[in-house]
């Protein structure tokens, strides 16, 4: 079930996950390249400092003219220090730059103690990290990831999520999943990827399936509630109307919800609702026989609200705990299709309308569960023939469009062939955690 979309979900989660190993393969290069720059720095510093410290000495000289012009000093630390005192006198520049030099060296002395050649790379990194924070902040983007990987960590930045993101967006796109709702899941696992690199994470596979996790269900989980309890709560008799368009598996879910109703000690009428489609009172009767349950109808052509209302008298009357009104799923118009549920509501006020759509519609389930929504107010929806290979995209787009939760999946033509929705089994099947 919902294969190509599994499929598409996991190549997020190893495009992401590309991205943290070759960041991090980079990252260890990088940090490498700080440790040899490091270890040589001394060495360049110390030339650097030289020219430096001729120069004032041989300005020092001219300036005095006259004395000594054999101690023309070797370029050591004594030297340095002897003849900056005697050029404060005479030039503050010359004298700053002499400082500048001098001080510059000696931290290059230090940095080079503190790097044995036996040190650990990462060690090393971490040192030159520590050093280089202090004063260059620019870089901290680079040190951060120099850091995390000598502690052996990958960060995931917005930038990395960039191209993996894009391919997810697409993937949902095609797979029928709204443009919102990806949008909606888009955002989520930005958050928590972004969010999370701070805490500099352990495994990036872990990681993009949390994300993936969360930000599925909360898509998913929209207006869930605890549909047996609502039912066995309720004032009996509890009315249920069935609504969609022509052919989606109205009569059959109604025929698998006596079954299932039967199994939690609940009794049922069917009523149908569908006065307009020839062959509809037989279909539903024949359903009716196989599950030895009364089914309330009138002839063709009749008015579907008087059908339902009767079937609810006939089970005040003969103490029924459920009514199940089907309907036409097709009209002259759509707007007789809506007709038609004002005047159900109107006349019978039923607990629940339910709207029943195919998985494998996609697309079009989602616009039609919008429209069906707007009209009518549904309070969930059931999508049938998720046993056939639908994208997916209508089971994680239809409650976050609606509001209203999916209620049940139709798995199959046989009476039981019928599971509740569970928002959590449906995203573990989504990422392959069920298997
Ligand atoms: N594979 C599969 N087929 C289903 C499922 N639900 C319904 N069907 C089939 O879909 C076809 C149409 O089902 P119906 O129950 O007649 O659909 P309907 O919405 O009542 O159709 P109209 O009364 O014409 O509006 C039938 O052949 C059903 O067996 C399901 O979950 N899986
Ligand atoms: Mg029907």
């Amino acid at each position: 079930m919902f294969d190509g979309l599994k499929k598409k979900l996991d190549r997020f989660r190893k495009d992401v996950e590309d991205t943290a190993e070759e960041k991090a393969e980079a990252a260890a290069a990088e940090a490498d390249d700080d440790a040899v720059t490091d270890a040589e720095s001394p060495a360049d510093d110390s030339e650097a400092a030289e020219p430096a410290a001729v120069e004032s000495d041989s300005e020092e000289t001219a300036a005095s003219t006259s004395d000594t012009p054999e101690p023309a000093p070797e370029p050591s630390d004594e030297a340095q220090s002897e003849t900056t005192p005697a050029d404060a006198g005479d030039s503050g520049d010359a004298s700053a730059d002499t400082t500048d030099a001098a001080s510059e060296s000696a931290d290059a002395d230090a940095a080079a103690d503190a790097d044995e050649p036996e040190s650990l790379a990462s060690d090393a990194a971490k040192a030159a990290l520590a050093e280089q924070e202090a004063d260059d902040s620019s870089s901290a983007g680079r040190l951060k990831r120099a850091a995390a990987f000598a502690t052996g960590k990958v960060v995931i930045e917005e930038e990395d999520l960039e191209d993996p993101l894009w391919e997810l967006e697409m993937a949902l796109l095609q797979s029928d999943v709204e443009m919102q709702v990806a949008e909606e899941i888009l955002d989520t696992i930005r958050d928590k990827l972004v969010g999370e690199t701070r805490k500099q994470v352990q495994s990036t596979g872990q990681l993009v399936e949390e994300a993936l996790h969360d930000a599925l269900y909360e898509v998913i989980s929209v207006g869930q509630f605890d549909f047996d309890k609502r039912i066995q709560e309720a004032d009996k008799p509890v009315t249920l109307i069935f609504t969609g368009i022509n052919g989606v598996g109205k009569t059959t879910t109604i025929a698998k919800l006596a079954r299932y109703f039967e199994k939690q000690g609940l009794s049922t009428v069917l009523a149908n609702g569908d006065t307009y489609r020839a062959g509809a009172n037989e279909q539903i009767q024949e359903h009716a026989d196989a599950l030895d349950k009364k089914l309330i109808a009138h002839e063709q052509g009749g008015d579907p609200a008087a059908v339902i209302y009767d079937a609810v008298e006939y089970a005040e009357a003969h103490d029924i705990d459920v009514v199940l009104g089907d309907t036409a799923g097709r009209l002259h118009t759509s707007n007789d299709l809506m007709a038609q549920l004002e005047k159900i509501d109107r006349v019978v006020g039923p607990d629940l309308t339910i709207f029943v759509d195919e998985a494998v519609a996609g697309q079009d389930a989602v616009e039609r569960s919008r429209k069906f929504n707007e009209a009518a107010a549904i309070d969930g929806a059931i999508l049938t023939k998720a046993d056939a290979d639908s994208n997916g995209g209508a089971a994680i787009s239809i409650a976050y469009v609606t509001g209203k939760p999916i209620l049940f999946l139709g798995v199959g033509q046989g009476y039981d062939h019928l599971e509740r929705f569970d928002p959590e089994a449906m995203v573990e099947r989504l990422l392959g955690e069920d298997e």
